[in-house]
């Protein structure tokens, strides 16, 4: 588990009551969040956020009820970080899917209680014998992490070698509905992609995305926000990205949930996936000493 003990991520970055480290399962230590705009949690494995609620508000990134904290697996919902691959690996079937990067322990580098109210934390991973033997490359990895009442974070890959790297990378996000049926996800339309549950047969969106059945689709060549549209809860949740040129739309549907396990009962209809990514075509080859930053920023607004 992490190198930092709780002991000592909360005396070089606690922040008062606002941001401390605790242990909530076995080996698994988060950093809780409470500001004056919301309350969060964010695992150390994986530098993986799990909530995020602001105040007065429902939740808006959803954990499943039947989570499970296991060393070395990832926890069901919230931010997922799939790096340095999206999905299966190209060519080991041994290798995890999504990559490495969720199911390890990261090293807090920074907090900081900003002027807005809101609370920035700064996350690196370490690589490891482990980690070289499936990215036999030179780079860095860090996450930056704001959250008040929107949620701002950063992924950003740097070259720290003499050759280039193409990697995929993904905030692989689960956003909590009232209820997956009654909602519509727009900025999508007319883009191409990839059906995931008809063997990634490539089709092409026409208007705005509902969900009643399993969805599992990879839309290529994109840069629009995407707008989650929740009429019972009267809520639009935006999408907005940097550097991300794919965007992965998934809810397992009964079935499929059913298999997972962890996602609670009809866990399912409380949540979707809306995933900035860079996979398939749009892979990203970062030259020796350059860097990539995939950044998303989550923000509600009222729907009439
Ligand atoms: O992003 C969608 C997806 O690739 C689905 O095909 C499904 O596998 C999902 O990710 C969850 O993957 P996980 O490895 O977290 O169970």
């Amino acid at each position: 588990m992490s190198a930092q003990s709780v002991a000592t991520l909360n005396e070089k970055f606690g922040i008062g009551t606002e941001l401390r480290f605790a242990t909530v399962a076995d080996g698994f230590n988060v950093a809780v969040i409470t500001n004056s705009h919301a309350a969060a949690s964010i695992a150390i494995q994986g530098a993986q956020i799990l909530t995020w609620t602001p105040r007065r508000e429902k939740p808006v990134i959803w954990l499943s009820p039947g989570a499970k904290f296991v060393v070395g697996k990832s926890v069901r919902g919230g931010v997922p970080v799939c790096w340095p691959w999206f999905g299966a690996h190209a060519s080991e079937a041994s290798f995890p899917a999504h990559g490495f990067a969720r199911t390890i322990p990261w090293e807090v580098t920074a907090s900081q209680r900003l002027k807005s109210g809101a609370t920035k934390i700064a996350f690196r991973l370490p690589q490891t014998d482990a980690t070289r033997k499936q990215w036999p490359h030179s780079c860095e990895l860090e996450l930056h992490a704001t959250l008040g009442s929107t949620l701002d974070i950063d992924l950003i890959t740097r070259n720290t070698g003499s050759a280039p790297i193409t990697i995929g990378d993904a905030l692989h996000t689960y956003f909590a509905v009232s209820d997956v049926r009654d909602i519509s996800i727009h900025g999508l339309g007319g883009a191409p992609y990839l059906d995931k549950v008809e063997d990634f047969k490539r089709k092409q969106q026409v208007g705005p995305i509902t969900i009643n059945q399993e969805v599992d689709r990879l839309y290529l060549d994109t840069t629009a926000d995407c707008l989650i549209d929740d009429p019972r809860w009267a809520r639009r949740i935006r999408v907005h990205k940097h550097h991300s040129r794919s965007t992965v739309v998934w809810n397992p549907w009964l079935a499929k949930a059913e298999k997972l396990g962890d996602m609670g009962p009809n866990g399912y209809l409380n949540m979707v996936c809306v995933e900035s990514t860079n996979a398939g075509d749009d892979v990203v080859t970062v030259a020796p000493g350059a860097s990539h930053a995939l950044r998303v920023e989550y923000s509600l607004e009222r729907l009439r």
